[in-house]
């Protein structure tokens, strides 16, 4: 059975930061520093998810989708990060768990979309190998309580993005700026990965997958220098994150002058632990120049031609269907069932008389994607999900609540949702299926 599903995050609507015992994260920190978020914004209340669940069940269950992807606050479970878990945490997955379930609706779980609890950042984040043993101890914690309702585990979100944004230009939280100092970040996001896969097994985890936000990566031109230079985005952006786990090995980039000295012996053979599937978030791809200065080997030369979001990224459907062709080719029989994990667009999406919010861009964007991923699979790659990014509009990270990327808009003074015209022409596409 084909899975449609929408994808949220914890920090990015739940809100509730103080209640139940939920410990501080590095996102909290972040927001409320000044100048970190457009316009002060925080996810403090955000969609206020944690107290309107039910209603965002219900909102999925009249959508008619099969799947919901959602992440777990791991200060929620372990407000320090490490020992006991906090029991009012677990129960409110718990509880969201039964009431998918009992729609039908199966539940992908994230277990970390970005929100370290502060404690362990305390200590070095990412950077320090020691929190990807806690990373484990914390998914066996989860995998105890929920492993028997939640047929499908994604291990970590985009760590790439994780790792540059957060450690690497700082425009993310932890607001580390290290450039090519946060690689270990990489490493130890991985090997996480690698002993929680571990971890969610030994407790009956039916499918566990690991989500990497991925990118088609054009050469701005055929000069040796502009190839070069793609090459070795491709390599940061793409390999770093994909051939450990399918292939068991990282990709050589010494010629760069980085060096992963943080790997130990037997990290690779975990990290590389056959997946049931590999989570693919796509939004675009990326045009590579050659640099023009000293720094790093390659420059973002941007794609113009085509129409662009409201963040001003290009929409390239066709992207997406290169994408996992290319997946296809480059791995093979390594290549697990992939599932695409994220996919959308941010419109300005203004509510309109009458209270319809017409975005009829995004449908454009999700039935040219849509159909990009039945293109891929025409082409002999094994497809097996979409999830729409996003169910609400929510807090969009650096962006703060300037983004809209959901199939329902919300108001965020009264927290009213409003299913917005996207939501209708999906549910009617997912009723043709
Ligand atoms: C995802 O990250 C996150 O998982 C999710 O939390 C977030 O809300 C969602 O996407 C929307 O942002 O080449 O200048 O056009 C996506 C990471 C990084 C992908 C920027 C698109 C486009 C840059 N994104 N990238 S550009």
């Amino acid at each position: 059975m084909f899975l449609w599903g929408t994808a949220t995050a914890s920090y990015q609507i739940e809100g509730a930061v103080a209640e139940d015992g939920r410990g501080v994260s590095i996102w909290d920190t972040f927001t409320h520093e000044p100048g970190r978020v457009r316009g002060g914004d925080t996810g403090d209340v955000a969609c206020d998810h944690y107290h309107r669940w039910p209603e965002d069940v219900a909102l999925m269950s009249d959508l008619g989708v099969n799947s919901y992807r959602f992440s777990i606050a791991w200060p929620r479970i372990q407000p320090d990060g490490r020992g006991e878990a906090n029991p009012a945490g677990l129960d409110f997955y718990d509880r969201l768990t039964d009431a998918l379930c009992e729609k039908g609706i199966a539940a992908a779980a994230t277990l970390f979309h970005w929100d370290l609890p502060q404690a362990l950042e305390d200590e070095g984040g990412w950077l320090n190998r020691d929190t990807s043993y806690r990373f484990a101890e914390y998914a066996a914690i989860v995998a105890d309580r929920l492993a028997d309702r939640i047929p499908m585990w994604i291990t970590l979100n985009e760590p790439f993005i994780h790792m540059v944004y957060g450690y690497a230009l700082g425009n993310h939280a932890p607001g580390r700026a290290l450039v090519l100092d946060a690689l270990p970040a990489a490493h130890h996001q991985l090997l996480g990965h690698g002993l929680a896969v571990r971890e969610l097994r030994a407790r009956g985890a039916e499918k566990v997958l690991i989500t990497n936000n991925c990118t088609p990566v054009w050469p701005a031109s055929a000069d040796p220098a502009d190839l070069a230079a793609a090459d070795a985005y491709d390599a940061l952006h793409n390999r770093l994150f994909n051939d450990p786990v399918l292939l068991g090995t990282y990709p050589d980039l010494s010629a760069y002058g980085v060096s992963l000295d943080c790997v130990r012996d037997g990290d690779l053979d975990l990290i590389g632990t056959r997946l049931d599937g590999i989570g693919v978030n796509y939004y675009n791809p990326t045009r590579i120049t050659a640099p023009t200065g000293e720094g790093l080997p390659f420059e973002d030369a941007g794609i113009t031609g085509y129409p662009t979001t409201a963040f001003g990224w290009p929409v390239v459907p066709d992207g997406l269907r290169e994408l996992l062709v290319g997946l296809k080719a480059r791995y093979g029989d390594a290549l697990p069932p992939v599932y695409v994990t994220e996919n959308g667009c941010s419109q300005p999406d203004d509510v309109g008389p009458g209270g319809t919010v017409d975005d009829q861009a995004r449908i454009a964007y999700l039935d040219g994607h849509i159909k990009a991923v039945e293109k891929a699979g025409a082409e002999g790659v094994d497809v097996r999900g979409y999830y729409v990014w996003s169910l609400l509009d929510n807090f969009e990270w650096a962006e703060g609540y300037n983004q809209r990327f959901g199939l329902v808009h919300v108001d965020f003074a009264t927290g009213t949702r409003t299913p917005k015209a996207s939501y209708h022409w999906l549910a009617q596409r997912i009723s043709q299926d």
